[in-house]
């Protein structure tokens, strides 16, 4: 059983993230492990733009809840309703889900930045939204900031991430834009000092798409792979709609792009 800390919400609302250990068991882990193995080494074969590729090496895959039953369910259950409900309230639905890994033929890194990008059905040109592009053939733009702050990204961790394979750092605080661009980053580098998110395998990092966060190359890369769960409460405005909005009930009825 998890620890969920009862302060869960106030913490994320304060910090921006928040570890939360031992949300999925170990045949749990190894369940998706598998899972999401079949569906890379698939996409990898059909060369499926889906893949996320460095070199010749894929390292993650988009769509995940769409590609992956096992994914699909996982976003509505109880363990992840028991993170994301405390924050968002009942009635929170999943909208993305992405997979990541680091290996030694995929040892990648990010910089600073925030989450920016959600996914739509269609190209709508609404206010807020831009910098439209397609992304495994699905409509992705930048988002308003009143629709990012309204999110929460489960991470959840099927290998241990520490010092040695590139983990997740975040500069606790930084999603309070108040007002500010959110593609400012240098201001919140002197303001904030980083913490690094070390987690046990079946463990989640829960974080605020707006957190500023960056990961280093793995030193001793093996494994660190990790599913990525975006979870929203309300419709987008200006008439977009969400990709994909996935709630309780809805995970046996057939992704809207199933493969
Ligand atoms: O998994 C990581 O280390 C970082 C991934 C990331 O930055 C992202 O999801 O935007």
């Amino acid at each position: 059983m998890p620890n969920i800390p009862e302060d869960l919400a106030v913490r994320i609302d304060r910090d921006g993230f928040a570890v939360v250990p031992d949300v999925l068991n170990g045949p749990e882990v190894a369940e998706l492990i598998l899972a999401v193995d079949r569906a890379e080494l698939e996409a990898d074969r059909r060369a499926d733009p889906a893949a996320l590729r460095r070199g010749k090496s894929v390292y993650g895959l988009r769509d995940l809840l769409g590609r992956v039953p096992e994914v699909r369910r996982l976003s509505v259950s109880p363990a992840i309703r028991e993170l994301v409900e405390p924050v968002l309230g009942p009635g929170a639905f999943a909208v993305r889900g992405l997979w990541f890994d680091k290996t030694p033929g995929a040892n990648w890194n990010l910089p600073w930045h925030r989450d920016l990008t959600i996914a739509a059905r269609e190209r709508v040109d609404a206010a807020g939204f831009s910098c439209w592009t397609t992304k495994a053939g699905i409509p992705h733009a930048l988002a308003p900031p009143g629709v990012l702050e309204g999110m929460l990204t489960v991470r959840l961790h099927l290998d241990a991430a520490g010092p040695d394979n590139g983990p997740l750092r975040v500069l606790p605080g930084s999603h309070r834009l108040d007002g500010r661009d959110p593609t400012e980053v240098a201001p919140w580098r002197g303001r904030c000092r980083p913490v690094e998110c070390a987690v046990g395998a079946g463990g989640a990092v829960l974080m605020r798409p707006l957190l500023l966060h960056a990961s280093n190359a793995a030193e001793a890369p093996g494994h660190r792979r990790v599913v990525h769960l975006e979870f929203a409460t309300a419709p987008l405005p200006g008439g977009v709609e969400w990709y994909d909005r996935v709630l309780p009930g809805d995970d046996a009825r057939p992704a809207i792009n199933p493969r």
